[in-house]
């Protein structure tokens, strides 16, 4: 029954503080406040990691291995002390060491700040993914860029969401570690040379007007039992010196001074978008940046084992690209090849495309990544010139499938002939990778007819599936210590490593005491639920209700708005009939808007307004209560989702490609309640349909729907009460002097045509909550469905996930690290 043998006991691990505190931080017991507790601590577990990291790096080398290289825009973190402490097994013998040094190793945990270099689901995922990387023993790296600030605080001030810079590194990070031996250096703008050889062949020369440095900062990735230590490298911009010193010698202070502030601002922000295409040079530039880095380090650590031979390179390398954020890698290569390798230009596209692999996340159109020729031209000049090349020569591959049609060429060219030529980058991923996949099983479907079903005709079997996973180390042994501590007495406490254990649960199910015991961990972590949401809003809710939450990006597709219609019928209800039956439910909402992005935060603002009206009205409180959460991240997840009964998971089917929060809740006994959209519907598949709520328009529904022509006056009219709380936006009931402050609202649901099916699906919606409502009165009931959830989510750890990129894509082998 035992977890992990702790690589520290007690005894040590307190010596090890103390002796952090009195050399590392210059202070001591007495002086120490919980900040100088929780670095003297960091750094004690980071002397841990540290040499696990050289072990592995040792390991790997001295093997030679092959390796996935992770590129990434994006990798949300969260805190890591609690979490390397988990899989070095020794989080049990550090909280006893903090007790007797008096020091609650809870609120110690409390003065992480979050890693949040990301936005969502795409972040967090590449997150699980070099977590279950490092524990399955396989050799990973982590690329992506070292943000200043990453993704903004969120404030609520009445009512509206008011963004606040992130500065995760203030006060020092004791988990990264500089690498100035590894600094590359980076060329952008200026002009290409077309140079003639004497044999009349062609060399290309980039002049660059431009070099910044790329400094790299390591985080250790330790894998759950601590012996393999993977890296992830991000990469942080700074002015070139020679760049500088050249405009300083010229007499240009100022100007050198400009110059060091253009560099430095490449990894200055993430941009706070999630679907929506920034637009931005910067971002252009980002994306280059960290890619450019990540390839000359790739091949610099390439060259140390095999030297200038290049035949070798696909059997040891292999770079996932997270989307398309990072495919600017694939002419970049392309270059690296042709240009500097003087390799011809048929052996360098075959080598890229037997190293890149791509990962498509969205259908939505408007995140389909698109970069204004000009735009690449001008910062890249060089690199539009191969993307014309691998363009011309891809579309001959065309002609020869597609005779004569020039309608296909232009559909499945990468460039965009419209106004404003474009290049796209979706295209580009896939002619470039040798798999390309999807992201849950209806999505990957969706990808291969709606998306891509040309490439799908061109390249049969190129276009796959992975279904996402998520890591149960943090997502339940960290996050729900008691939950876990049940588990290991039912099923062993090996879980963690091997998720589909917890089928042993299921037999459990109808077992009254475990029943008990399960719900009994549940109500204990819906009063630290509440307790937190006292300290956060001032707002008091009942433990006794359903607490039924809503967690993700603000976007109107995963239709929070929808949520807060049925919440205003509820609402309605319960005024028109002061006894309507329902059990008490609070709906907690926690979510960020993009800031540019008006209706979305408006949505925030309204879910706020009706929260406060209903929050202060005695004559429905006993049974319905509103919270809005500020600032959702990582760490404020990790307290609602253990305290969940209810998951909302209401998209607009097809449109949220697989969802991660939903695996999540499901793991820690939420039940569902959801569309057959994304990984929902390999959660039904798993758990059973009598265990999960599901309604609402099918996919096929939606577009039959669509091409008919939809109307939402028709259901506006036909169903009297979705009409009375549309109409009450319109009012000031909710904005007292403020007619219209939620009109946006309103306004998009009605003339806006509804583009996200929110009426359509109203009806359904409110039934399945009417249904779930009956399923909470039966308690033993509830308790079994709940159980079955955890005991079913074994297929959404991401080690699932992993091993399928391994076996499908990767071809990786596992190098266990001594
Ligand atoms: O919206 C998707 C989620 O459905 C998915 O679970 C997650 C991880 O695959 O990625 C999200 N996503 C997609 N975030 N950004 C994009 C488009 O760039």
């Amino acid at each position: 029954m035992a977890g992990l043998t702790p690589s520290l006991n007690k005894a040590e691990f307190k010596a090890s503080v103390i002796r952090h505190l009195h050399s590392t931080l210059g202070t001591d017991e007495n002086k120490a406040n919980n900040h100088a507790w929780w670095k003297a601590t960091s750094a004690a577990v980071q002397e841990l990691v540290l040499e696990g990291l050289r072990k592995t790096q040792k390991t790997h080398y001295m093997n030679d291995t092959r390796a996935v290289h992770y590129l990434s825009a994006e990798f949300l973190m969260g805190r890591l002390l609690s979490n390397n402490m988990h899989n070095f097994g020794v989080f049990t013998e550090a909280e006893k060491a903090l007790k007797e040094l008096g020091v609650n190793l809870t609120d110690v945990l409390e003065e992480e700040p979050d890693m949040a270099l990301g936005n969502g689901g795409l972040g967090r995922l590449a997150a699980c993914y070099i977590d279950s990387l490092a524990t399955l023993e396989l050799p990973a790296i982590g690329y992506g860029l070292h943000y200043e600030h990453g993704l903004f605080r969120q404030e609520i001030q009445n009512g509206e969401q008011i963004e606040r810079p992130d500065s995760w590194r203030d006060y020092g990070n004791p988990w990264e570690i500089c690498r100035p031996e590894s600094i590359q250096e980076i060329p952008l703008y200026g002009y290409v040379e077309t140079k003639y050889g004497a044999n009349g062949g062609i060399q290309k020369e980039w002049h660059p007007a431009m070099i910044v440095k790329g400094v790299p900062w390591d985080i250790p990735v330790v894998g759950y039992s601590g012996n393999t230590v993977n890296v992830l490298r991000l990469w942080q911009s700074e002015a070139s010196d020679y760049f500088n010193w050249d405009v300083f010698n010229a007499g240009g202070y100022v100007d050198a001074q400009r110059e060091n502030v253009q560099a430095e601002t490449i990894s200055k922000v993430l941009y706070p978008n999630d679907e929506t295409e920034a637009g931005k040079e910067l971002r252009l530039i980002q994306q280059y940046f960290f890619c450019a880095c990540s390839l000359k380090d790739i091949i610099r650590r390439y060259k140390r084992a095999h030297g200038d031979d290049w035949s070798r390179f696909v059997d040891q390398v292999v770079i996932q690209l997270n989307d398309t954020h990072p495919a600017i890698a694939i002419p970049e290569l392309m270059r690296i090849l042709v240009d500097r390798a003087e390799l011809d230009w048929d052996s360098a596209w075959s080598i890229c495309t037997q190293v890149f692999a791509y990962t498509n996340h969205t259908l939505l159109p408007e995140a389909l990544e698109k970069w204004p020729v000009r735009m690449i031209e001008k910062i890249l000049p060089r690199h539009i010139e191969i993307i014309y090349e691998i363009n011309h020569r891809f579309l001959s591959e065309v002609e020869k499938t597609w005779p004569g049609d020039n309608a296909m060429k232009a559909k499945l060219s990468i460039i965009e002939e419209a106004d404003e030529k474009m290049v796209r980058m979706g295209n580009l991923s896939v002619i470039g990778s040798f798999a390309v996949n999807g992201v849950a099983q209806i999505h990957s479907e969706l990808v291969k007819k709606n998306l891509f079903p040309e490439f799908e005709e061109m390249w049969p079997g190129k276009l796959t599936n992975v279904t996402n996973g998520i890591t149960p180390r943090r997502w339940l042994k960290a996050c729900n210590p008691k939950l876990s501590a049940l588990i290991d007495k039912k099923v062993g406490a090996d879980w963690p490593l091997h998720l589909n254990k917890l089928t042993g649960l299921a037999k459990h199910a109808n077992n009254k005491t475990f029943q008990k015991q399960f719900m009994k961990v549940k109500q204990e972590n819906k009063i630290a639920l509440a307790q937190e949401i006292e300290a956060l809003t001032g707002i008091k809710v009942s433990t006794k209700a359903i607490f039924d939450i809503q967690i993700k990006r603000l976007h109107e597709y995963k239709r929070q708005h929808l949520n807060l219609l049925h919440i205003l019928a509820l609402y309605r209800r319960l005024l028109e009939n002061p006894d309507y039956d329902m059990h008490p439910r609070v709906f907690i909402f926690g979510a960020k808007a993009a800031p540019g992005y008006k209706l979305a935060k408006d949505i925030i603002y309204a879910i706020n307004a009706v929260a406060e009206k209903i929050n202060a009205d005695s004559r429905v409180n006993n049974k319905l209560q509103v919270v809005f959460l500020p600032n959702y991240r990582v760490s404020l997840a990790e307290k609602m989702i253990p305290a969940a009964d209810v998951s909302e998971q209401i998209s607009t089917a097809g449109k949220e490609a697989s969802g991660t929060g939903n695996m999540k809740l499901s793991l820690n006994g939420a039940l569902t309640i959801g569309t057959l959209d994304g990984a929902n519907i390999e959660i039904a598949e798993e758990v059973g349909d009598d265990n999960i709520f599901i309604f609402g328009l099918t996919v096929d529904e939606v577009a039959d729907l669509k091409a008919s022509g939809y109307n939402p006056y028709d259901y506006y009219y036909q169903n009297p009460e979705l009409k009375a709380v549309i109409d009450w936006l319109d009012t000031d009931y909710f904005t007292p002097g403020k007619p219209g402050a939620l009109s946006s609202i309103k306004h998009s649901l009605l003339d806006g045509g509804d583009p996200y099916l929110c009426l359509a699906d109203f009806a359904s919606y409110a039934d399945a909550h009417s249904r779930l409502d009956a399923a909470y009165r039966d308690q033993q009931e509830w308790a079994k469905m709940a159980i079955l959830n955890t005991a079913h989510m074994g297929k959404f750890t991401s080690d699932r996930s992993i091993q399928d990129y391994v076996e499908n894509i990767w071809k990786l082998a596992p190098c266990s690290v001594k």
